[in-house]
């Protein structure tokens, strides 16, 4: 079977941390020790962009932070179960300058690789919408506010001028807020910690950006802590020190079965307004082989992720458990058992608590 295809777009200004957090994203998922405890990791599609991650990362090992990025690149990861010949799920990922967020291109080229780059990233499933932690560390919720009425300006400019061109964009329908440089806050601070600030201090502002983006259900719910290295102020760089790397493929994937949920209780007319997304998802999984008919066609993957982690693992929030199934998985072959399963344990252990929150 091919593997299950995920669209992610990062949306960040220029210096956000979008190109330093990609190439921290390979190169914590390709090594030994990971696949020991996760029980998957990745592989680049294209090898050559695999070792350009890498060559990246290594640079970061010597202290040196990329160069701003100058172009949109696509790059694709399969995620493997250990000992496994089969990818289960490929994720796509762009890269680009986040300046295209801010400035005019410089010529036609540039405008036509911004104009389709940024087609792209309306397509994905999942955004991710990245905040500076630097800036929110140096300049507090006037930073926050800033962010997201800056973001709602670009995305509903962007949705005039290509209508204006007859390209209709879209945005993606499932969201994550995600603080970059979270190195930058004391060891306790969590995603928890980082939800309660952004509700309290920029709700006005968070709910234009809803009504801009249509996703009213869809963003403002679910947080991220990000640190691709630990680089402190006035010490050396640590690349080897990172939080949320590992939960953000995760948390992508459920997002999107979440989004699905949400979609299909729509659909349901007689659907109680208390109904919760347990209950949502419960429904899904047994009505999973007519989902196809009256899901969008993006979410068709749901259907294939249902079919492999039973409702009674995803709710699940024993880590011990998940990793029971997960072994079985492996033992028996299951490639997309094992590799979602892994996922889904990845969310509930140590790391995942601290760098995920869900608010409702
Ligand atoms: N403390 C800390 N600093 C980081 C981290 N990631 C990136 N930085 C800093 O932020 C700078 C910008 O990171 P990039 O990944 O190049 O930013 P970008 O979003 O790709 O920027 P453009 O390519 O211009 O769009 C780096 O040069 C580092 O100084 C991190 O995890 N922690
Ligand atoms: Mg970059």
């Amino acid at each position: 079977m091919p593997p299950l295809d995920l669209h992610v777009a990062v949306f960040g200004a220029s210096g956000a941390g979008k190109t330093v957090l990609l190439a921290a994203f390979y190169r914590a998922q390709t090594q030994p020790s990971f696949q020991e405890e996760y029980a998957y990791k990745i592989q680049a599609v294209n090898k050559a962009q695999g070792n350009q991650l890498l060559g990246r990362f290594y640079r970061l090992e010597e202290g040196k932070f990329p160069e701003g990025s100058t172009r949109f690149d696509e790059i694709e990861f399969d995620f493997f179960p250990r000992d496994l010949p089969e990818a289960a799920v490929r994720v796509h990922w762009y890269d680009y300058p986040g300046r295209w967020w801010e400035d005019e291109p410089v010529d036609a080229e540039e405008r036509e690789a911004m104009r389709q780059g940024l087609l792209k990233l309306g397509m994905s499933q999942v955004g991710i919408l990245l905040a500076d932690g630097a800036k929110y560390r140096s300049e507090g919720t006037g930073y926050i506010r800033w962010l997201f009425e800056h973001f709602a300006d670009e995305c509903d400019r962007l949705r005039r001028t290509s209508a204006a061109t007859g390209d209709e964009v879209s945005f993606p329908r499932e969201w994550i807020l995600a603080l970059s440089k979270a190195d930058l806050f004391p060891p306790d601070y969590g995603a928890r910690d980082f939800e309660r600030e952004v509700c309290r201090d920029a709700d006005d502002q968070l709910a234009k950006l809803c009504s801009v983006l249509r996703a009213e259900q869809a963003f403002g719910h679910r947080f991220m802590l990000l640190s691709s290295v630990a680089a402190p102020a006035d010490a050396q760089v640590d690349p080897r020190t990172s939080l949320g790397v590992r939960t953000l493929a995760p948390a992508i994937l459920v997002s999107t079965v979440e989004g699905a949920v949400r979609e299909a209780q729509a659909t349901r007319k007689e659907k109680s307004a208390k109904e919760t997304f347990f209950q949502g998802l419960r429904d899904l999984v047994q009505f999973v082989d007519s989902v196809d008919d009256f899901l969008p066609k993006r979410y068709q993957i749901v259907s294939k992720i249902l079919r492999f982690v039973s409702f009674k693992d995803f709710a699940s929030t024993r880590v011990d458990r998940l990793k029971k199934v997960r072994e079985d998985a492996l033992r028996r072959g299951d490639t997309f058992k094992a590799v979602l399963t892994g996922m889904v344990a990845a969310l509930r252990d140590e790391e995942g608590l601290r760098a995920y929150h869900q608010n409702q």
